[in-house]
């Protein structure tokens, strides 16, 4: 089996083409695929989540409000759409121009939405406070703007820390021109985080503490670990020191974690097992969105190839993936074709593993397919901090560089110094660190840069060396290539 891990890199643009019961309840059948009636002027249509309306529409009444939902025993008056997390899905058509009213039902709040990834007029974008005013308690905004562009996007409250505790859903554009993507099925995947601590609690401890949630850290126990993965007990010392005078962690992967997040798929937890139906040999497109605030995903459904044809709403050159990433934010779209009579687990760790979201592709409702152990944590290395690996007496040769896919983090390979931005590079620092072997294949250095940005408030640090790792394995490679 070969092993592909996706990474946007390899994505060249195609073609122009083409709930809400939430998920609170755990009720396992809530994506289960029904024909469904088309809504004529959709207010916040109730399907099932994760469900596409049946017919688009270009009218739409929204309600927001505070509704009392809990979720794997986490109970919050979550700000939302229609009472339900995530809001409906609203389906568009390319072409259109579509008119969403907007109420505010809070009581004292502002809310407002935002098209996420949507061109359109400023004052449409609903960013309270640059492009308008945002909705006032007991106040209706009507957003009008015509759809230029079509794919999978999403929505979410510009307002406060409402997107935090659960205002958002997707949105689902038809292509003007036929969908080279059609497929018996068409699902969105919405992934997102639950708690019942404050937003502003957690940005409080966060900026008193930044590795807070991190209950990982590296100690005197696992120092005998570090050793051996690092050749010697004086190579893992220098490594903590390293990271000691940086005041950071190795293991602060996410700023905040499954100690207080339960990770949401359509807004189910993993025992609510969120479920989408196939028949066996049908092509099953599901539309992966991150709607979280914080937590990237590793996303794979062991027994099925994942074919990537969409990111982030536009056509791509397909790309068949076995793993891929998903950031806050993004969107990508997979098609997948379960050949078997049996259920399929939809599983997105998140990045740091210490949670995973997860749902099931199944032939027939409530079924449930083995759920996989997570892969190990990842730690960080001075490669991902942009600093390389170098060590006393270590060469530039050995340094991983631009390019070098391939390398495991920490690994060490012969590279041409080829592709290397040496502009702003401090030299001076690296007395003594085998520059003197540097090899001869290295091309003059072009200094066109205009050197690095100044640090401020906004821009708190900057990698002395940056390095290109998009072409780099994931974290699932090694696990990946242990069962091949
Ligand atoms: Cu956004």
């Amino acid at each position: 089996m070969t092993v592909r891990v996706f990474s946007n890199v390899f994505f060249v643009p195609f073609t122009g083409r083409p709930d809400a019961s939430s998920v609170c309840d755990g009720d396992g059948a809530g994506g289960l695929m029904a024909t469904l009636p088309r809504p004529a002027h959709s207010a916040g249509a109730k399907v099932p989540a994760g469900l596409i309306p049946a017919e688009p529409s270009a009218f739409w009444d929204l309600s927001v409000g505070r509704t009392h939902i809990e979720i794997d025993h986490k109970a919050l008056n979550a700000p939302c759409v229609g009472g339900t997390v995530p809001g409906p899905v609203l389906r568009w058509r390319q072409g259109d121009t579509v008119e969403v009213n907007v109420t505010n039902t809070l009581r004292h709040e502002d809310t407002s939405i935002h098209w996420h990834g949507i061109r359109l007029p400023s004052d449409m974008d609903g960013v309270p406070g640059l492009s308008f005013t945002g909705i006032k308690p007991g106040e209706t905004f009507t957003y009008r703007f015509r759809l230029h562009q079509s794919g999978t996007y999403w929505y979410h409250s510009h307002s406060g820390m409402q997107e935090a505790q659960g205002l958002y859903g997707a949105v689902v554009i038809d292509p003007l021109h036929p969908d080279p993507h059609v497929c018996e099925r068409d699902y969105v995947i919405l992934l997102s985080e639950w708690t019942d601590v404050s937003p502003m609690d957690m940005i409080s401890n966060l900026k008193m503490q930044d590795d807070y949630y991190v209950f990982r850290q590296r100690t005197a126990a696992s120092f005998l670990k570090d050793a051996r993965a690092a050749g010697g007990a004086g190579a893992a010392l220098r490594d903590r020191l390293r990271w000691s005078r940086m005041r950071m962690a190795a293991t602060d992967i996410s700023d905040v974690t499954g100690i207080i997040y339960t990770y949401l798929l359509n807004g189910h937890a993993p025992d609510g097992n969120w479920n989408g139906l196939f028949r066996p040999g049908e092509r099953v497109r599901l539309r992966f969105i991150n709607g979280s605030s914080m937590t990237f995903f590793d996303i794979r459904i062991p027994g099925l190839e994942m074919l990537v044809v969409q990111a982030d709403g536009n056509d791509v050159e397909p790309v068949p993936v076995d793993e891929f990433r998903i950031g806050v934010a993004e969107t990508y779209d997979v098609i997948v074709q379960p050949k078997e009579d049996r259920a399929y687990t939809i599983f997105a760790q998140s990045e740091d593993r210490t949670g995973f979201a997860r749902g099931t592709l199944a032939p027939r409702a409530g079924m449930a397919g083995p759920v996989p152990p997570m892969d190990p944590r990842p730690v960080r290395t001075m490669v991902d901090m942009g600093m390389g690996t170098m060590q006393p007496g270590e060469s530039m040769q050995d340094m991983p560089m631009p390019g070098s896919s391939g390398t495991p983090a920490g690994g060490q390979s012969d590279h041409a110094m080829q592709g290397m931005d040496m502009a702003g590079m401090n030299m001076a620092g690296m007395e003594g660190h085998g520059m003197g072997s540097m090899p001869h294949r290295m091309p003059p250095l072009e200094v066109d840069d205009p050197g690095p940005p100044p640090i401020n408030v906004e821009n708190q640090n900057v990698a002395v060396m940056p390095v290109d790792r998009l072409g780099s394995p994931g974290d699932g490679w090694s696990r990946m290539a242990a069962v091949c």
